[in-house]
């Protein structure tokens, strides 16, 4: 089964640009989680992300499933580790932090993760994970032990990239990191969108419905937007100037 993946193939070949929201489970109000997903709902959402780089929560099943009675969207899940897998979910972003030389977020987690994945009817999608400066540090570096690649270095985020490419995996996800300060620049944006034949995720520090407009509008074929909904659940309904 391989649904989310040839629905991002389609959408990209219809230059029809997708949305993911990511929801971390330590960070979610159970209180208010029906209001959470009626906000959702009406968002222009096409996916919803569920993870993070320091996840603690064992609450991810009941999450997803929570989200799932009222909430059609595909559930990707977004791991910062292997306790991240839910059998819930639709599917999951294989991750292999390909900006980082630490052998734990290349393959070992991977390997970890294998015998949960293989028992899960989850759609696994292999995807090149690049951390790139965002102007502070961030959670991903700090766990990953992993430097992000510089802002004044496009070729070498291009070269990461297309490596990803080359080994097969199915996403290329440029990173700035969740809250980061600066997004992913437009120009790195471009070259990488340009360059590479498969799906491109951009996320980290996307602030404002600009902010999404420009990602897409340099190649962006799905953003991510994590804390700017995090902090305002309303983000998705304001005007924005
Ligand atoms: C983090 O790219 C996502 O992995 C989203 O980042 O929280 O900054 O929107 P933000």
């Amino acid at each position: 089964m391989s649904e989310i993946y040839s629905e991002i193939l389609k959408a990209k070949s219809e230059k029809r640009k997708l949305l993911a929201i990511l929801l971390d489970p330590d960070k979610i109000d159970w209180e208010s989680i029906d209001d959470l997903v009626s906000k959702i709902n009406q968002s222009p959402a096409t996916h919803i992300f569920i993870g993070g780089s320091l996840v603690f929560s064992n609450k991810i099943d009941e999450l997803v499933l929570k989200i799932k009675e009222n909430c059609n969207l595909p559930m990707v899940l977004f791991p910062g580790n292997p306790s991240q897998i839910s059998n819930e979910a639709d599917g999951i972003l294989f991750l292999s932090l390909i900006s980082g030389r630490n052998p734990d977020y290349l393959i070992e987690h991977q390997v970890k993760a294998v015998p949960i994945l293989k028992k899960s009817k989850l759609e696994i999608i292999s995807t090149g994970y690049i951390l790139i400066d965002g102007g502070c540090e961030t959670a991903v570096s700090r766990v990953s032990q992993t430097q992000p690649i510089s802002r004044d270095n496009p070729e070498e985020v291009l070269h990461t990239a297309q490596g990803g490419e080359m080994l097969g995996n199915k996403l290329i996800y440029l990173e700035a990191g969740s809250g980061a300060n600066l997004a992913v620049p437009s120009e790195i944006i471009e070259l990488v969108s340009q360059n590479i034949e498969i799906p491109l995720i951009v996320g980290g520090g996307i602030k404002s419905q600009d902010g999404i407009q420009k990602a897409y509008d340099h190649g962006a074929d799905l953003v991510v937007i994590g804390t700017a909904f995090e902090n305002d659940n309303n983000f998705f309904n304001i005007e924005q100037a």
